[in-house]
């Protein structure tokens, strides 16, 4: 074959251009980062009056998500559309800038939660609430639609309060044991301390840069933060919320991990930290005079013996629990004498607190969503109940023996459930799959569902929670044009519907503060 000359090569490359057209530079999305989202997202991206926008942070709403709310703005909040000012590829740019990682984790620690204090308002000495209302048998609504929480009396059902919260936030609000004060957590690492009863918020601070869960010490002196950014578990006072303690999280080899969730065990008078990515669960002190349980011994799997760690006591005390792999998503037994913790591939494991080691493997395939676990007593014997995520059924335990007493179909997989002391009834919804309008009501004595119930066809019905005397079960329309909807407990009837902005969880202080067996908390 000829060989074409420098000349036809050089023509024939301009050809191709020519028919390409007129070359299109890049955008320069950090540019237009800087021009367009900086001044609400804060030009280092972990947010100002706006969000932080890291892929950490933004979840399922990153990539061609994050384009449409670039483009088209978000309803009721402050986030306008920019599909008028920039160009569907200067969007696409911005939505992958804002979707790949900071080069380096930015430094979060006490001076940087100090330095973030807002102290809205103190609180003022009271005996009783400025309302008539029962105190106890309030409910905290979440509204995620348009991030905002409503306060609702138990009694009546009818808001006390609304106001606005901070951008997304997750997990149950904790409350103070004697139900005046509630701590709200975002995702961007704000701790909010509102008062129930002036209806004010108090003081928020910053955290951390992307937060998993917060818990109260039994006492109710002192609130745990679990981290992803960076990899801390954050001691605050609940009084100020003022940094007591952080601790960089580090298995005993020195291996760094994300913090899962810290949950609170009332018994044992301590916080109980899942890690994601190494193989120990953290017990800490909540008790000044915490001692020989935080000797430092540890059972090692690496070694099949117990060995001897630095020891710590009082206040804060680490107690290493080693386990044979990374657990998280922890359900815990009335007494917290055992939890049960997700492990990979459809596997449980149940770890004892009392001996600090992992007694029992499950075998649970479907994906089970531990943390959304009620336990009852069925036949003389205490049972837990979970949903399975990927199976659309749930599992019900024996909490003897750990074996598996019954899987209940339901129209599809769901991710809540619920009851109370005082149901024979629990609720779960299936509000992740095709089923997701209708909520399914099992007899916790005959463990068959009873009846099923659709409060609105086509739209999501997930979350019940009960009231203090398990008179009504309040379920959510989990869209941004939803509603609250009110049932009578016993009869399933409808009994009030309140329109709400995605009303993604309510939480009763009574039931919180008693640890209902058919809560969570
Ligand atoms: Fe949650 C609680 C973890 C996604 C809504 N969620 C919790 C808790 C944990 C957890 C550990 C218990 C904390 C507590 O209450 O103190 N959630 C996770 C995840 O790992 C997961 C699967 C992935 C993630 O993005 O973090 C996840 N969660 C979601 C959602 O997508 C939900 C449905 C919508 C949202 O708001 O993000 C969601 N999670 C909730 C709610 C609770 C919760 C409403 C509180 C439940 C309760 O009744 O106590």
């Amino acid at each position: 074959m000829k060989r074409r000359s420098l000349f036809d090569r050089i023509l024939l490359a301009l050809a191709l251009l020519a028919l390409a057209g007129p070359a299109r530079a890049e955008p320069d999305a950090a540019k237009l980062f800087a021009d367009n989202c900086a001044e609400c997202h804060g030009a280092d991206r972990l947010g100002r009056l706006g969000p932080a926008l890291l892929p950490e942070n933004l979840g399922r709403m990153m990539g061609t998500r994050a384009a449409a709310v670039i483009a088209d703005g978000r309803a009721a909040t402050q986030m306008p559309g920019f599909s008028s000012k920039l160009s569907r590829d200067e969007i696409a740019a911005l939505a992958a800038y804002v979707s790949s990682p900071l080069p380096a984790v930015p430094a979060w620690g006490a001076a940087e939660i100090d330095a973030s204090r807002v102290v809205h308002a103190t609180a003022p000495p009271l005996e009783r609430p400025r309302f008539e209302a029962d105190p106890m048998n309030l409910f905290v609504v979440v509204e995620a639609g348009d991030h905002h929480a409503t306060i609702l009396d138990g009694d009546r059902i009818e808001p006390l309060a609304r106001f606005q919260t901070r951008f997304a936030l997750h997990g149950g609000p904790k409350f103070t044991p004697d139900g005046r004060y509630v701590f709200f957590m975002s995702r961007d690492g704000w701790v909010s301390k509102y008062d129930l009863w002036t209806l004010t918020m108090l003081t928020e601070v910053r955290a951390g840069i992307n937060s998993r869960n917060i818990a109260i010490s039994r006492d109710g002196k002192h609130i745990a933060v679990a981290n992803y950014l960076p990899h801390t578990l954050v001691m605050l006072s609940a009084d100020d919320l003022s940094v007591e303690k952080i601790f960089d999280v580090k298995d005993r080899l020195g291996t760094s991990s994300r913090v899962s969730a810290v949950y609170q065990a009332p018994s044992r008078n301590s916080f109980i930290a899942a890690l994601k990515d190494v193989p120990e669960i953290w017990e800490i002190a909540t008790d000044p005079n915490a001692g020989p349980v935080y000797a430092g011994f540890v059972h090692s799997h690496e070694k099949g013996m117990i060995e001897a760690l630095p020891s710590s006591q009082g206040l804060f005390a680490l107690r290493r629990i080693e386990t044979p792999e990374p657990l998280d998503d922890f359900f815990f037994d009335p007494p917290y004498r055992n939890l049960i913790g997700s492990a990979r591939e459809g596997r449980a494991i149940v770890v004892n607190l009392t001996v600090g080691r992992d007694i029992k493997q499950l075998d649970l395939p479907g994906l089970p969503h531990l943390g959304s676990g009620i336990s009852w007593t069925w036949n003389g014997r205490l049972v837990m109940a979970t949903p399975l995520l990927k199976a659309g059924k749930i599992s019900v335990l024996d909490m003897q023996d750990w074996s598996q007493i019954k899987l209940i179909e339901t129209p599809g997989p769901g991710f809540f459930m619920r009851s109370h002391e005082n149901t024979p009834y629990a609720w779960t919804d299936s509000m992740m799959g095709s089923g997701k309008d209708t909520l399914s009501i099992i007899d916790k004595r005959s463990l068959e569902v009873v009846r099923r119930v659709t409060p609105e066809p086509g739209k999501t019905a997930a979350h019940v929670e009960f009231d203090r005397y398990g008179r009504y079960a309040l379920v959510s329309i989990w869209e941004d044009q939803g509603a609250l909807v009110v049932y009578d407990a016993a009869t399933f009837t409808e009994v009030k519907r309140i329109p709400m902005s995605r009303p993604s969880g309510k939480y009763n202080v009574w039931n919180k503060i008693t640890f209902s067996d058919g809560t969570s908390h």
